[in-house]
């Protein structure tokens, strides 16, 4: 479905049939761009970004490249296409057709799991607003810059949501949105990983690889929703949420890569006196990350979870694709929990425990990019391997929150803890280092910062020297 750049919002939903709507939605455009402007990429507004622009929704249109100036990029509102004989596939109303407005006795949990899902979204734009003052290069400069305005546009996805179906509480949510701030102690930002500092690119490509598959996996459990215009929105996320992984995981091989020649070239394993960033110090990153990371999944035992299921409002990942009953009401699923300060292995009813279920496959996905790390790792001929830590170590929700849990399940006293808890996760002098190699943006095109190789290619077939960004 082609989108209608005639408008003040480009959008594929018709808006100017609904003056009432396109009238609210363009009251809060200024609104939305006064936050970028205090909130977004610092200084950057004279920058012409080679961006991709959604120009329509199918495969040929999504992706369509140019020079944008930041603040005049079309943020807009993009469902993917209709299917008019969409069936809810799981829960209570299984069988029945979609909803294409919101059923009184599911708003407010709707408009919860929208306002959530929509407050990570300029929180995480917040978080990464200073990094482009020492992006290693121009290809990595224009990759957090495409993040940072999809993250804006994933907001508009939610908004329009808000405003169109939820009136006047909606209008009141959209607003607040841009009240909210990430690590404002007064009004933070809603789940924990997003009030969390992106201080340094070992930071942002963890985030992207961790945090951002997070978003994966929820807006893949939307995208199943009985609710249609959530599930379009969120299925149209997902395109360009990949992305944004694929950010993290090269960034974070490109990181390794480097160190690794650097460790052979010097026949040594200080890399931090040759300024390359040390493997144990890449995998303190990589606990930290991944555990605040898990903890965006909730509780292993979820009872707002079972419910959104039965409701038909959330689902599984790939829901359509799994072969069961779809209602779930006898099936038990097994989860690690905790009973008398011992990890337990326990069956319980699969609807509790469709948050930990979540997490599993999560879990799953972020093991295959550290197999390809490890890959990186092994060809070089060094002997270290990465590893996802214990799905208890150091969490902030759920059973395991405040357990002491060491990164391969061992439970762990006080003392043992703070005993070993710097060689784990990133001490302040491990931040200091990784911030000091964070010099000056390098911003001659082709080259990059001394702790990083180069990308294997570049952006739409463009050769890596290729001038990503000018700056005017
Ligand atoms: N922090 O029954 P539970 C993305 C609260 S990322 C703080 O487990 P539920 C992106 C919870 O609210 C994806 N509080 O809750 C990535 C509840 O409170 P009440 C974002 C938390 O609802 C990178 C209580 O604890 N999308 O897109 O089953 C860049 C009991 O918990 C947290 C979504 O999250 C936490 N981490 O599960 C940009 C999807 N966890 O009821 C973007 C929408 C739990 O006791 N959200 N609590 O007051 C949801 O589906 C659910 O809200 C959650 C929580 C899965 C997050």
């Amino acid at each position: 479905m082609a989108i209608d750049y005639s408008q003040l919002i480009p959008n594929n939903v018709d808006l100017s049939s609904d003056r009432r709507l396109q009238r609210a939605l363009e009251n809060w455009q200024p609104r939305f761009l006064d936050w970028w402007k205090d909130m977004g990429p610092d200084g950057t507004s004279a920058f012409d970004v080679y961006l991709r622009t959604a120009i329509s929704t199918d495969s040929n249109g999504w992706a369509n490249f140019g020079y944008v100036k930041m603040p005049e990029y079309r943020w807009g509102i993009f469902l993917a296409d209709r299917d008019p004989n969409r069936e809810i596939a799981f829960g209570d109303n299984k069988g029945k057709p979609a909803w294409q407005d919101v059923p009184g006795e599911l708003r407010s949990t709707l408009r919860r799991l929208i306002v959530t899902q929509g407050d990570t979204e300029p929180a995480s734009v917040e978080q990464q607003r200073l990094l482009g003052k020492t992006a290693p290069s121009l290809y990595d400069l224009r990759n957090l810059f495409q993040i940072n305005v999809e993250e804006g546009r994933h907001l508009w996805a939610m908004v329009y949501l808000l405003h169109a179906y939820f009136g006047r509480d909606g209008r009141e949510e959209a607003e607040a949105m841009l009240e909210r701030h990430s690590g404002d102690p007064d009004k933070p930002r809603i789940l924990g990983a997003f009030n969390e500092a992106t201080p340094d690119w070992l930071s942002f490509f963890m985030f992207t690889y961790f945090t951002d598959r997070d978003g994966k996996y929820q807006l893949a459990s939307l995208a199943e929703s009985g609710f249609d215009p959530l599930a379009r929105s969120c299925r149209f996320m997902l395109t360009e949420e990949a992305h944004h992984m694929f950010v993290g995981e090269t960034g974070v091989g490109r990181i390794l890569q480097r160190t690794c020649e650097l460790m052979k070239e010097h026949r040594t394993d200080d890399v931090r006196s040759l300024g390359g960033i040390d493997l144990p110090t890449i995998q303190k990153y990589l606990n930290f990350h991944f555990s605040v990371s898990l903890d965006l999944f909730g509780q292993e035992a979820s009872t707002n979870a079972a419910n959104y299921y039965t409701q038909g409002v959330k689902g599984r990942f790939l829901e359509t694709r799994i072969d069961d009953d779809h209602l779930l009401v006898n099936a038990n699923y097994e989860i690690d929990t905790v009973e008398d300060g011992r990890i337990v292995r326990k069956a319980v009813p699969a609807l509790q425990a469709l948050n930990e279920r979540l997490r599993q496959d999560y879990i799953d996905d972020c093991a295959k990019g550290v197999l390809r790390w490890n890959k990186t790792i092994e060809r070089a001929g060094i002997d270290f391997e990465l590893s996802l830590p214990h799905r208890a170590f150091d969490r902030q929700i759920g059973a395991f929150a405040g357990m002491r849990v060491s990164p391969t399940g061992k439970v762990l006293s006080e003392a043992e803890w703070n005993a070993h808890k710097d060689h784990w996760l990133p001490t302040d002098e491990d931040r200091a280092y990784v911030t000091s190699l964070m010099g000056a943006a390098v911003t001659q095109p082709g080259k990059y910062a001394h702790w990083i190789a180069p990308p294997a290619r570049g952006i739409n077939n463009q050769p890596v020297d290729f001038e990503y960004v000018r700056f005017n």
